[in-house]
C-alpha cells in the first residue's frame, strides 16, 4: 500500500522525500571506505532478507541511497522498514550505539 508524505516525515525525518513523493533519499557519510562498505554489507544482507533492495551508489566514504517500491510505483511500508534499518546500521558502523 502506498504511504503518504506526512507519515514518512514522522517515521524517518532524516530522509528526504523525492519531488513526486515516490522516493526517499539519504546520503550517509562515514569516516572512510571501510565503514561505508561495512554499512553496505549489513544493508545488502538485510535487503535480501526483506526482498526489498536499495538503489544506491558509493564514493569512498559516502553512500547515497534512494528507496522506492518499484512494483507499487511509489513508497510503501517496506521502504520505511529498510530506511529505519539503514539508519540503525549507520549508527552501529560509526559506533554511535
Ligand atoms: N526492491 C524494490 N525496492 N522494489 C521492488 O519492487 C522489488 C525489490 N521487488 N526487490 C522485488 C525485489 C522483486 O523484484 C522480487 C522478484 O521479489
Amino acid at each position: 500500500m502506498i504511504i503518504d508524505s506526512l507519515y514518512v516525515q514522522q517515521e524517518i525525518p532524516t530522509w528526504n522525500l523525492g519531488s513526486e513523493g515516490k522516493t526517499i533519499a539519504r546520503t550517509f557519510v562515514f569516516a572512510d571506505f571501510k565503514q561505508a562498505f561495512t554499512f553496505m554489507t549489513l544493508s545488502a544482507q538485510y535487503a535480501e532478507e526483506l526482498d526489498h533492495h536499495p538503489d544506491w551508489s558509493n564514493s569512498w566514504n559516502k553512500v547515497s541511497v534512494e528507496l522506492s517500491t518499484h512494483s507499487a510505483g511509489g513508497l510503501t511500508e517496506l521502504d520505511i522498514q529498510l530506511a529505519k534499518a539503514m539508519n540503525t546500521f549507520a549508527d552501529q558502523v560509526t559506533n554511535q550505539i
